[in-house]
Parts: C-alpha cells; sequence; structure tokens
C-alpha cells in the first residue's frame, strides 16, 4: 500500500505585479505554446485574459465552498438574453489587476487598444432586458448575494449591423469564432431534455393528475459557465449556459457509409440548431416552433440543474421554496413553472397539490413591457405537439384557478375569459403571461408608472383578484461598468472630489457633488472630462463612420433598438427642421449640434429598417452641404451594443428619451447618461418620471403628452390637422415626401411620410411642436455653459438611486428574502 502523501498545498494567485508577470509567462508557454518573442496579438490578448481569469477561479472557489458550507436561500435568475459586455477591463478592475495593464502590455509588446479589440463582446441579447439581467447579476455578486444566472449559449448572437448605401444589412455575430477565454465547459452536468412523443395515464394513479410523458426526441444540454465577479468583495457567482448538441448515436453511420452524407447528420443539425441563433426579435412575435423549443430548453436544462444543487445539500420538497427562489425575467422562460410541475408530479411522485403549492412559492415574474404586441402567446396546437404533457399540465392549471376565479365571481363569465390561461378564439392559443402570474407569488413591473399602468390596464384583473403579488421594482445600472469603466475620467473626479472610491458600491454618496456646483474650478474640470470624452468620441467616430465632428458641439444622442414608440422618427423630424431652418436662413445663429443615433432594427421590422435608411439619407444631406455642416453633424454609429454605449455615454450632453407616454416601460440607457452627466430631454414615461423627480424638473427637459392625454386624444386623433397647422412639420414632413433625401426618388420613404400622416400609431406629429420648442429651450441653456455643467453635475449627483445595487435590495427585501453570505478572503 503506498503511504498517504500529503496533498499539495493549493496553490492561490499571488497579488503583486511579479507574481501576475510570471503567470502570463507560464501561461503564454503551457497554455498557447508560444513565448513573448513569437506571441501574436491573439496570443497575448488569450493570455492576459486567463491569466485575469485565473485570479477570479480562486474567489470562486471559495464561493462555492462559502456557499455549500451556508447552505443558504439562492437566487435563480432565468432569462433567455443577457449582454454582458467586454469582460477584460471588467475583470482587471474586479481583480485589482488594472493598475498593472501598461507595463503587462508592454510586456506583451501590444498596444492596450489591440489587446482590448480582441475582447469580443458576447452579444447575447436584444436590448434593455438582456442587459439588465446583466446588471443585476453584476449587482447580486458585489452584494454577496448566492445567486445563479441561467441562460442560453447562443452560437450567433445578436446580429452585427452594417449599412450598405444607408440601408442596413445584418451579419451573424459569430463571437466564438476565435475561442471565448471567459468560459468554463462543465460537461459532468449535462441533461437530456425532450420533445414531441406522447403521453398515458400513471396506473396506479387514481387521480389521473399523474401521467407518463415518453418524448418523441431528446437533446442533449452542456452547460458551461461565465463567472461574476463582485466589486470590492470576495464572491464570484456564476452565470450557466446552455448549448444543444445531439444525444450519443446521433450520427448515422451506415447512411454516411452509403453515401447519405445529409442524411448522416440529420439529427444533429436539428438537435444543434437549438442553440444556434438568439431571435433578434424586439417586439413582434414570430411564433416559431423553435423559439419556444430554445425557450423549454432553457428552463429544462436549467431546472434539472438547480434540483441537482438543491439536493447536494437537502432533502424533502417541501422545503424547495425555502432554498430556491427563481425569478423569470419575462414570459420567456415561463415553461418553467410547469416543467417543475410536471418533474414534481410525474417523476418525483409528489401530489399535485402540494406540487402545485411549492412551485407557486417558488417562481416570480417581471414584466418588462405594456404593449399588447409583445405579451407573448404560444397556439395550443403547437404546444400539444411540442410539449404534449406540459400542455395537459396547463389545462389542469387552468381548471383549478378558473375555479378559484368562479368561486370569487359568481356568475361573472367575462372576468374567467378575460383571465384564463387559454384565449379562445379561431386559433386557441396559451397567454404566458397569465401563466407567469398564476404560477408566482410575486409580480413586479420595472419602473412606477410601469408598475401602475401594468395593475391599471394590461394585468388589471389579475391585479384586482390578488393585489398583495403586484410590487414595484425600478430598473438600475451598474456603475462599475457603466461609470468606472466607460467614463474613468469622471470617475477620478468624483473620486477625488468625494475622497475614495466607496460611491462605487454607494451610489447615494454621488448627492455630495451637489455641494460642487457652486466651486468655479470643480465646474471647469467637469467640463474638461466631458470634452476630452468627446475627443475620443470624435475619434471613434471618424474611424468608423469617416465623418468630423466638433467636440465643442452639443453632443445630442439617441442610442437604443429602433421602434417606432421610441420615435426615432420624432427626432428626425426635429433635425430636418434645423436643416431646413439653417438653408433657409444660413445666417440664422444655432448652436452647432452633433446628433449621434445608434441602435439596430429587427431584420423583419421593415418600417424601422426604412427609417434607419432615412437617417443615413438624412445624415448624408446634412454633411454634404456646406452652409448645414458646419453647425449640424447627424450620424448614425454602426452597430451599437454594449462596448459602444460605453464609448458613447460618458460624451453625451443630451440624453433623448422621447417614446410616447405610456410606451416604455423603464429604459435603462436613460440612467447610465444621467449618470454620466446627460442632461434629458423627455417625456413624462417609464423611468424619465422618477428620473425628473429626483435631479429636479429645472434640470431636465420636459415636453410632449401625459398618458392620459395621449389616451384621450388617440380617440379623434387627425395626424394630418397638425400636420397642416404648423409650418415647420409640414416643410419637415414635405421634404421626406420630395425626395431630396433619396436623390429625388420620391417613392422610396414614401411609406415613412404615410404612416405619419395616415395613423401616426405613436403621435409624433402631436408631440412634434413641444418637443421642437423644447430643443430650443435645451439650445438657450446650452449657451450658458456654467449654467448647462451645473444641470450636469446635479444629474449626476442626484442619479445615484438608479444603481442596480438599490435595484438587488428592492428585489431582496421585496420578493427574494435572501441574505448575503460572506466569504472570506484566501
Ligand atoms: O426592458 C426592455 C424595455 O423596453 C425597457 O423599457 C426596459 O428598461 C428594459 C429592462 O426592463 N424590454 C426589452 O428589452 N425587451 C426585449 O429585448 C425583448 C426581447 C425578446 C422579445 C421581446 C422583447 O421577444
Amino acid at each position: 500500500m503506498t503511504e498517504a502523501r500529503p496533498r499539495p498545498k493549493m496553490r492561490t494567485v499571488g497579488g503583486t505585479l511579479e507574481d501576475f508577470e510570471r503567470d502570463l509567462i507560464s501561461n503564454l508557454y503551457y497554455q498557447r505554446g508560444t513565448t513573448l518573442e513569437s506571441a501574436s496579438g491573439p496570443d497575448a490578448y488569450h493570455t492576459l485574459a486567463v491569466t485575469v481569469r485565473d485570479r477570479l477561479v480562486d474567489r470562486y472557489a471559495r464561493t462555492a465552498a462559502a456557499h455549500y458550507a451556508a447552505n443558504p436561500r439562492f437566487v435563480y435568475y432565468l432569462s433567455a438574453e443577457y449582454l454582458l459586455g467586454r469582460q477584460l477591463r471588467q475583470n482587471l478592475l474586479y481583480t485589482g489587476a488594472e493598475q498593472w495593464l501598461r507595463p503587462v502590455a508592454e510586456d506583451l509588446g501590444a498596444p492596450l487598444e489591440e489587446l482590448e479589440a480582441y475582447d469580443v463582446e458576447p452579444g447575447l441579447g436584444n436590448g434593455g432586458l438582456g442587459r439588465l439581467a446583466a446588471c443585476l447579476l453584476d449587482s447580486m455578486a458585489t452584494l454577496d448575494i448566492p445567486a445563479v444566472g441561467y441562460g442560453i449559449r447562443y452560437e450567433f448572437g445578436i446580429f452585427k449591423q452594417a449599412f450598405r448605401d444607408g440601408a442596413q444589412v445584418e451579419r451573424p455575430d459569430d463571437w466564438t469564432f476565435y475561442g471565448n477565454p471567459w468560459e468554463f465547459p462543465a460537461p459532468d452536468d449535462r441533461q437530456v431534455v425532450g420533445f414531441y412523443g406522447t403521453t398515458a395515464r400513471a396506473l396506479d394513479d387514481p387521480t389521473g393528475l399523474r401521467r407518463q410523458w415518453t418524448p418523441g426526441e431528446t437533446v442533449r444540454g452542456e452547460p458551461s459557465h461565465m463567472l461574476v465577479p463582485g466589486f470590492g468583495t470576495q464572491t464570484v457567482n456564476m452565470i450557466r449556459l446552455w448549448r444543444a448538441r445531439a444525444s450519443r448515436e446521433s450520427f448515422d453511420l451506415s447512411r454516411f457509409s452509403a453515401g447519405q452524407y445529409k442524411e448522416a447528420v440529420e439529427d444533429i443539425v436539428r438537435a444543434e440548431n437549438i442553440s444556434k441563433v438568439l431571435y433578434p426579435d424586439d417586439s413582434t412575435e414570430q411564433g416559431r416552433e423553435l423559439r419556444l423549443k430554445q425557450q423549454y430548453f432553457l428552463v429544462a436544462c436549467s431546472l434539472r440543474d438547480i434540483i441537482r444543487r438543491y439536493r447536494l445539500r437537502n432533502t424533502g420538497w417541501d422545503g424547495f421554496p425555502a432554498k430556491v427562489v427563481i425569478q423569470l425575467n419575462d414570459t420567456h422562460p415561463v415553461m418553467a413553472i410547469t416543467e417543475l410541475m410536471r418533474l414534481l408530479v410525474d417523476v418525483y411522485r409528489v401530489d399535485w397539490d402540494l406540487a402545485w403549492s411549492i412551485t407557486r412559492r417558488t417562481f416570480n415574474y417581471t414584466c418588462h413591457t405594456l404593449l399588447p404586441e409583445a405579451l407573448e402567446t404560444w397556439p395550443v396546437a403547437l404546444l400539444e405537439r411540442l410539449l404534449p404533457r406540459h400542455m395537459e399540465i396547463i389545462y389542469s392549471i387552468n381548471h383549478f384557478f378558473l375555479q378559484e376565479v368562479a368561486a370569487t365571481y359568481p356568475g361573472d363569465v367575462d372576468k374567467l375569459r378575460r383571465l384564463s390561461i387559454i384565449e379562445e378564439g379561431s386559433e386557441r392559443r396559451v397567454r404566458m403571461a397569465h401563466l407567469a402570474v398564476v404560477g408566482s407569488t410575486a409580480v413586479n413591473g420595472v419602473a412606477e408608472l410601469h408598475t401602475r399602468l401594468l395593475t391599471a390596464t394590461t394585468l388589471r384583473d389579475f391585479a384586482e383578484l390578488w393585489p398583495y403579488k403586484f410590487h414595484n421594482v425600478t430598473n438600475g445600472v451598474t456603475p462599475r461598468r457603466f461609470i468606472r469603466l466607460a467614463n474613468p475620467r469622471l470617475s477620478a473626479l468624483i473620486t477625488d472630489r468625494l475622497g475614495d472610491e466607496g460611491w462605487l458600491t454607494d451610489l447615494e454618496r454621488l448627492e455630495r457633488l451637489g455641494d460642487a456646483v457652486d466651486d468655479p474650478e470643480f465646474l471647469t474640470r467637469w467640463r474638461e472630462v466631458k470634452r476630452q470624452n468627446k475627443v475620443d468620441l470624435a475619434r471613434h467616430v471618424e474611424r468608423s463612420t469617416g465623418v468630423v465632428i466638433d467636440p465643442e458641439a452639443l453632443c445630442d444622442v439617441m442610442i437604443k433598438r429602433f421602434h417606432e414608440y421610441k420615435r426615432q422618427h420624432l427626432k428626425l423630424l426635429h433635425v430636418i427642421t434645423l436643416f431646413n431652418r439653417i438653408r433657409e436662413n444660413p445666417d440664422l445663429d444655432v448652436v452647432p449640434r452633433t446628433v449621434l443615433f445608434g441602435g439596430k432594427a429587427a431584420p423583419g421590422y421593415h418600417a424601422m429598417k426604412l427609417l434607419i435608411h432615412l437617417v443615413n439619407a438624412v445624415a448624408e444631406a446634412v454633411d454634404t452641404d456646406p452652409v448645414v455642416s458646419r453647425r449640424l453633424k447627424v450620424v448614425l454609429l454602426p452597430d451599437y451594443n454594449v462596448t459602444k454605449a460605453q464609448f458613447i455615454i460618458p460624451a453625451a450632453d443630451l440624453s433623448e428619451q422621447i417614446s410616447l407616454a405610456g410606451k416604455e416601460a423603464s429604459g435603462t440607457g436613460n440612467m447610465k447618461l444621467a449618470l454620466n452627466g446627460a442632461v434629458t430631454i423627455g417625456t413624462l414615461d417609464g423611468a424619465n418620471i422618477e428620473i425628473r423627480d429626483r435631479v429636479g424638473a429645472e434640470n431636465f427637459f420636459l415636453f410632449g403628452l401625459n398618458t392620459a392625454d395621449a389616451a384621450d386624444l388617440r380617440r379623434h386623433y387627425r395626424p394630418r390637422a397638425f400636420y397642416e397647422q404648423d409650418p415647420e412639420l409640414r416643410a419637415a414632413v414635405d421634404a421626406i415626401a420630395s425626395g431630396v433625401f433619396a436623390k429625388g426618388d420620391r417613392a422610396l420613404f414614401a411609406p415613412v411620410v404615410d404612416a405619419m400622416l395616415g395613423r401616426d400609431e405613436y403621435l409624433a406629429l402631436a408631440d412634434y411642436r413641444s418637443y421642437v420648442d423644447c430643443q430650443e429651450a435645451v439650445a438657450e441653456a446650452w449657451r450658458d455653459q456654467e449654467r448647462w455643467t451645473r444641470m450636469s453635475v446635479l444629474n449626476s449627483a442626484r442619479s445615484g438611486f438608479f444603481s442596480s445595487d438599490r435595484t438587488v435590495r428592492d428585489y431582496c427585501d421585496l420578493i427574494w428574502r435572501v441574505e448575503p453570505v460572506r466569504v472570506s478572503p484566501a
């Protein structure tokens, strides 16, 4: 027998620059098989990335051990989307290695900018909803909340946007082409998921509620995880991403040998298609089978993993909700409710009533929209085919639920129809939001107005039935990424003024910057930071578009997905109005402005793709007009994403938040911009209202209809009346119609004009005058640079509430009821 040898002491990663350099050279040699002398750019980047990553692994291991010991209640965040942004800088900052970046880049012989350029952003989301998920995970780790994020590892993320002759073209986002150094495969935790097939009665169950499902197809889910470090703490949580693989023996060797190459790999292709691509669908439901498969794949894999983790430390099912809280990010993962019921009832033989009680105590649901067309429904016929057992469970849940409703409102058939999980009609459909509300303990909206409108309109009957279920949790953003990383100059100035970096984890401390508005030296420094950020942005814009912008001009920014309700076309009418004014009166004293747009349109959203084309056409007309271009610039920056947001936001003077009141659930770009000292021009919509309440009405440019007036006007709205009454509006619309932006082609942008004068769904013409006049007030304020700078400082100083740390605390207090677990240092 061999003698037991003492286990080697686990090597913890060292803390000095020398340790870092030693690890770097060793990683270069052993992981990339090369040396400093012959390393390529990608070699240098990968080596730096894994060297930083290793520093997180040690914390991650200690976090796992602390969680195992404490056996706490965990938050499981289920989301079909995550927009994490680049990882390298973040992880350098969070590990304290950022300070060594320059010497390390020198060692590697690669300029910093080049190393960063290799750091690919995982674009696993469409917009606000996916970025919110990332901000919440960052804050959970920072607050030491035991949490895991579950998602899909899409092989292709959100498409890359380019312009061809001004029109949007989409290219695939092959984000893992060069490998992803931030990811750890965890093949041992793979799961098997079924689809299709048949169900049958469980013979030993007299109630008929337990049944047996025999799937017709199975797919493997292979997880990998990315680390989610907290800032200023030892906690490192993870986000677990599932990738679909064919089950073993899917490769048909005999067909291959017979020369049927395509048929031989058919099953593999079908399985792997499930996690192939993120749906670039920001609003309009495509109702496609593959998307439903994605959703079920995510929840089936994640629930099995959650149960596996629960059983590591616990037994018995009744205690499940005490250890597991699952947050559903919108309706995309709502099938988790039926899947947990299926697992408990059919697989673990828990009786129906207890299973239902466990399920309802486990789930919570966040709604992110008010638009009726964005509320997901799925055809019953599709569910019966794809997930036959789940459809049966939905019927049973609905049956018991409607019994409850009937008892509360005897004889009210209309109430039953409105509340039912099943929508009757020519095609019966399952209303996912209803299933979510019925199966959850808590339901929340994402800003005060949104929650109020949800409970008064979209989910009114539910709010009447269960008022105690509904909560508001106003969104927030992480100050680490959106101030500290995005805007190092401003961060240094803030830290200098406040004395330390404590504001990064206690953002309400920014309030103290308010005292500085009477300090002329501070105001000068503040203005200088903004100016330098604009110089950087100008360099970036010139490199990617060739357009030269003036860093002294007012930087007017509208960055968000292109959507009718967000009203990029209203901004464009303002731009054309400025264009017309300068052309008519070349000596007009106008404030020089750069109008910067950024955003993608869903590939199937033709109206918005055409609007993008028009923005580019107007930009060109402005740029090629020698008189106009001296005072006005319009740029649509291609391929807007988290990385670009980090470039643009620090340079913005004016933040455009101009959606029709009652349509934008919250907005989070509005918060990022205000925190970086941009002043908002906006409507009383979403979180704009809360921003204005905090920064003060005098530091916010308000215009437009409010929700109630907009609803009233809708009833008898005639956009043409506004067009006819307002000569400037008419001139702007007519300019589009005339073809001046399309080399005389009047047909090209005619649909834009028709939409405005026909329905004008989002009342842009009604808000035009108020908006354009408000922009004049903006220009007036800008002329007084001292006044503007004070407004800018106060916007930052008073926006501390919008930290996602506060959002996570709200979730903890109102909904999750979880406690932090501290992880001790090595
Ligand atoms: O969620 C956004 C809201 O529009 C915005 O107001 C809010 O601030 C943000 C965070 O709460 N919603 C989305 O971003 N929605 C989507 O991206 C989406 C993705 C796939 C869909 C539907 C919507 O099928």
